[in-house]
């Protein structure tokens, strides 16, 4: 489970990099077997579009031991090269990963295998935690000093193209 332990058994698909005091490179096993009070059943509850079980954020982040000096925090999709980057202590309580979906892992149409989702998100680039950094396919969360990546679409009209190109 640390990025410095070779020969994984399983892919990882999420790494905590960063302002940590240890790396972590997370498989689907590793965030199945996170306790209970980590684990988020069912996020419909939340908004009824959206489907599929969650860890909390605030649980991977302990785990990984986020140094004071962190400030933000960076979802990177490697996938289709989108980053967002929020201050740290507004998703820190709230923020959810859902990985799971059924028992499997999280389908890439629903955003997966690792998809961040704010449960009460603002509209659309309304302010810097908003619907747009509900980051899909999120493989990285970068723990900084600094405000990191952000190629979050900032004009209505590119915002308007990005949404017509995940349809
Ligand atoms: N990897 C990735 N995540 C992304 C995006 C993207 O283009 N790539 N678009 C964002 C934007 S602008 C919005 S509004 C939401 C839309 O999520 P939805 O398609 O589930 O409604 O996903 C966000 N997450
Ligand atoms: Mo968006």
């Amino acid at each position: 489970m640390r990025l410095d332990e070779p020969l994984m058994n399983e892919a990882a698909l999420l790494q905590i990099t960063g302002e940590v005091s240890t790396p972590l490179a997370l498989s689907f096993a590793d965030l199945a077997a996170l306790p209970g009070d980590a684990q988020v059943a069912d996020i419909s509850r939340f908004d009824p579009k959206r489907k599929g079980d969650a860890v909390k954020l605030d649980a991977l982040l302990r785990l990984a031991g986020v140094k004071p000096s962190a400030k933000y925090l960076t979802l990177h999709s490697s996938t289709d090269n989108f980053h967002a980057s929020v201050p740290l202590e507004v998703v820190r309580e709230r923020g959810l990963l859902v990985y799971r979906l059924d028992g499997g892992p999280l389908p890439v149409k629903a955003g997966g295998p690792v998809r961040f989702f704010i449960p009460d998100f603002a509209a659309c680039h309304t302010q810097e935690v908003d619907e747009c950094a509900n980051v899909k396919f999120v493989d990285r969360i970068e723990l900084s000093q600094e405000r990191g990546q952000d190629n979050r679409p900032s004009e209505e009209e590119e915002h308007a193209k990005s949404h017509e190109r995940q349809k």
